[in-house]
């Protein structure tokens, strides 16, 4: 059962008077993911947007046990963790890495692999605001093809890396994507991986208002733009089993999408593309949905076989 606002945990993990941006949707979507979490929660956190929410030593803003990483070490501080517990024989923790996309996609890449191969039992979070935002904006392997960065004046040229096909290819048990603009299936989706043992990996979309350029009260309507064209797509893969999740599994019933023109527009960063890369990002997008939808259905089409033949 999905869970609804009014049986939220009441309890804060974060203390007001962070020290994010207003509107940030990292902030918006880790308040929901440390209600999931709860208190028996071990976290570690590179350099990012988040160790600035976390603040600086010796204040914190966060009621929860944490350790600032390198840049390049979420997973492997998050595997020294959890051997550490084990051989202090403490089982009633979870251990979380959480770090941002520049953070896993690019450096922290080899870490992760290198965890998720040996299915190392913990959840690793990996915020998605597209971009070195922490440090003025810079082109990750995550940005989306025809955004400015500061290090492409003239537009991102590439594609967005597929990090959840590669973390899905490593064989862990648990894969999700979710977004800061429904922070409920967000909430559920950190709820079910804590039940899960091994490697879990979920991608959170978090619109950034300073690095994106959208007003700062605009974010959950731009986090709901960017799954209503499919720039995220909500879904869960659980042992194997792939399905769309939430809003992207109604649209995905209704056949309805939005092009990707209207959320563009929305955004300073896509100020500059061109109507010729805004067809290739809409071809590239119809594409990867029409994929989605494909392994959705066979996948619900599987589901209700079984069931029938129960
Ligand atoms: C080895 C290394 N290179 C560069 C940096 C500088 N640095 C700190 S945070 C950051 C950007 C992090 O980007 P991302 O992981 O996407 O998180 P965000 O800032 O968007 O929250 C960089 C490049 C560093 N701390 N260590």
């Amino acid at each position: 059962m999905a869970t609804n606002v009014l049986q939220l945990p009441e309890e804060e993990y974060i203390l007001p008077g962070t020290r994010s941006c207003s509107g940030c949707g990292l902030a918006l979507a880790y308040r929901h993911i440390l209600k999931a979490l709860g208190q028996k929660t071990i976290l570690t956190i590179p350099a990012s947007c988040l160790t600035v929410l976390h603040g600086l030593y010796p204040s914190t803003s966060v009621k929860l046990s944490n350790i600032n990483t390198a840049f390049a070490t979420t997973a492997a501080s998050a595997s020294g963790i959890v051997a550490a517990l084990k051989a202090l024989g403490k089982t009633d923790f979870t251990v979380v890495g959480v770090a941002g996309d520049g953070g896993t996609y690019d450096i922290g890449i080899q870490a992760l692999s290198a965890a998720a191969e040996r299915n190392t039992d913990f959840i690793y979070i990996c915020y998605d605001n597209e971009g070195y935002m922490n440090t003025g904006t810079q082109r990750s392997s995550a940005t989306p093809m025809g955004a400015f960065t500061t290090t492409t004046p003239t537009t991102k040229l590439e594609h967005k890396k597929d990090m959840l096909a590669i973390m899905e290819a490593h064989g862990i048990p648990y894969i999700a994507s979710a977004s800061a603009a429904y922070p409920l299936d967000l909430y559920d989706k950190v709820k079910k991986a804590k039940t899960i043992r091994g490697t879990r990996f979920i991608l959170v979309n978090v619109p950034c208002s300073p690095g994106w350029g959208f007003p700062t009260r605009d974010v959950v309507k731009l986090g709901k733009l960017a799954i209503d064209t499919a720039m995220c797509v909500l879904h869960e893969v659980e042992d194997g089993v792939f399905r769309l999740t939430g809003r992207s599994r109604a649209m995905a019933r209704s056949s309805k999408k939005k092009p990707v023109a209207d959320y563009l527009k929305m955004q300073g960063r896509f100020r500059h593309i061109d109507a010729e890369h805004i067809d290739l990002l809409q071809e590239w997008l119809d594409q990867r949905w029409t994929r989605y939808v494909a392994r959705h259905q066979l996948c619900e089409g599987g589901a209700e076989a079984s069931k029938a033949g129960e």
